[in-house]
């Protein structure tokens, strides 16, 4: 049993890879599951876990038809493990080892790198889970609410996807890696997550908006740089997971698009036409644009930090390796060898910023972070759009990649939103010009009351043009009562 449509539903584990017959990877997973449960009733969505929810399941993996929806209780979701079909004599794209058949199992040599790439990717879906987890008791609608669990749910599944390939291919070390994904925690002191934006709070729903919006997209592009790895299973994984991954941008992109909205007539409305009468604004009981670009400028600078550095001899390695590509490979012109040729990248020389050309090899890190960025504009330009359309003059803008590091060069120094390098005291007294503030934070907050009427939404957020799944404006997404 393989690939389109077959996938075997049966069975405590949904998939397509035909763990029936094989025993050894059955069983380690089936050792894994009550961990599993019992991480997702300690750290999953807090306060919903008996409620029935409006959610898709994957059941396929066939473009046209590989999710269902229908009710279910959260912990009874059928976390699957799914791969995208296998490309009939696949070979390798890019590096060292371009054109010889892509890995069906772990090349030895590069085992340990393989491995991290997949722990890394693997550790970041649980902690997503658990910043989230007390979203829904402030929940602007029940749409909102059923969206966020599916987002939930699916980086569960997302997370069984790694700790597949960890314990088919990666023996016992990888069933420790799979104990440890569930053992590490968001914002924890002591075990936190790896990445750095993966300890941070998501406190309120402007703030999962921006992070589905910026952060799922960092998953977005990771995922299609290791959906290009010669390693085949790591591969057909990773570009099941973008099937799934674009509904989270989704949700972001059209979260922070209708809160936009909402602000903008709120402000037609009362006839404020200053976007900077913050006062006024707030009056209105809808987020103000300054302090939405302020939340903008925080979960952007947070996830480039995702990128790495910007000279990276791991990106490099993993690259000539075989092991993840960059973006959207094979529709660049070049030899896909890269031991020649250079790539621009913006530099920290003698405290000024500056364009350097560098071994492309070595500068992997920068182009994906370039392509992200471009990626990142599409939607920020339909947000504006947005604010055009009602006559507001406002525009939100992405700040410059050397505003608020905490990796890679930049990290050194302090530079305003438009990249002016600030000396340290004087960033500590502007801070609060560039990212929330205390007061901004407590406003949010503030705002944040549930609304569980179907049909209904908190009067920040305009409702969604079309309900999911077609659903009619009023459809009981989540059963709350
Ligand atoms: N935090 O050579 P460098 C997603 C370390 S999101 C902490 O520049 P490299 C999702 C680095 O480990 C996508 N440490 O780094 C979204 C290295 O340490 P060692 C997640 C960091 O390896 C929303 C040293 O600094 N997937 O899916 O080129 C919801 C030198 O660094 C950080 C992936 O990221 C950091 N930010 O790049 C749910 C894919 N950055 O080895 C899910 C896999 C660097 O010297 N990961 N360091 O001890 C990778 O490709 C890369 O490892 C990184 C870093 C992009 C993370």
């Amino acid at each position: 049993m393989n690939d389109i449509g077959n996938v075997d539903y049966q069975g405590l584990i949904p998939n397509n890879v035909d763990l029936a017959r094989d025993t050894r990877v059955k069983h380690a997973l089936e050792r894994w599951h009550p961990g599993y449960l019992n991480w997702w009733s300690d750290m999953g969505p807090e306060g919903f876990q008996e409620k029935l929810v409006y959610l898709r399941t994957a059941v396929s993996v066939d473009p046209k038809g590989w999710a269902k929806f229908d009710y279910v209780r959260m912990p009874e979701y059928k976390w699957g493990i799914l791969l995208a079909p296998a490309v009939p004599d696949r070979k390798i794209g890019f590096g060292a080892h371009k054109g010889e058949p892509a890995w069906q199992e772990v090349p030895g040599e590069y085992r340990a790198m393989l491995r991290r790439l997949i722990v890394i990717q693997g550790d970041t879906e649980p902690a997503s889970v658990e910043q989230q987890r007390a979203l829904g008791k402030t929940a602007p609608s029940l749409y909102d609410m059923r969206n966020l669990f599916q987002v939930n749910v699916e980086e569960g599944r997302h997370l069984w996807a790694m700790v597949y390939l960890l314990q088919k291919y990666f023996g016992a070390d990888g069933r420790e890696e799979a104990e440890e994904l569930l053992a590490r925690r968001s914002g924890d002191p002591d075990t936190p997550r790896m990445l750095g934006a993966f300890n941070e709070k998501t406190p309120d729903w402007l703030s999962f908006f921006m992070f589905t919006y910026f952060t799922d997209r960092d998953g977005k592009m990771q995922l299609e740089a290791l959906a290009r790895s010669g390693f085949d299973p790591l591969s057909r994984t990773c570009r099941f997971m973008l099937t799934e991954e674009a509904h989270h941008m989704f949700v972001g992109e059209t979260g922070v698009g209708r809160i936009v909205e909402r602000t903008c007539q709120a402000m037609q409305e009362a006839g404020v036409e200053d976007p900077h009468d913050i006062a006024r604004v707030r009056k209105l009981g809808v987020i103000d644009l300054p302090t939405l670009q302020k939340k903008a400028n925080l979960h952007f600078s947070l996830t480039l930090d995702l990128f790495g550095s910007e000279i990276s001899t791991n990106a490099a390695n993993a690259f000539h390796a075989g092991l993840k590509g960059r973006f959207r490979e094979e529709r660049i012109d070049d030899d896909h060898v890269l031991e020649r040729g250079t790539y621009p990248v913006l530099r920290l020389k003698d405290g000024n910023i500056v364009n350097e050309d560098v071994p492309a090899l070595s500068g992997l890190n920068m182009r994906l972070r370039d392509d992200y960025v471009t990626d990142c504009n599409v939607g920020v330009a339909r947000w504006n759009a947005v604010i055009d359309k009602y006559g507001v003059k406002f525009k939100i803008k992405l700040p410059h990649v050397a505003f608020h590091r905490h990796i890679g060069e930049f990290a050194a120094v302090h530079a305003e939103a438009d990249g002016t390098i600030l000396a340290e005291a004087e960033w500590e007294k502007r801070r609060d010009e560039f990212l929330p503030s205390a007061g901004d934070r407590a406003f949010i907050e503030g705002l944040m009351q549930p609304q569980y009427e179907p049909g209904k939404f908190a009067g920040w957020i305009a409702p969604p043009k079309v309900g999911i799944d077609n659903k009619p404006g009023d459809f009981e997404y989540v059963k709350v009562a």
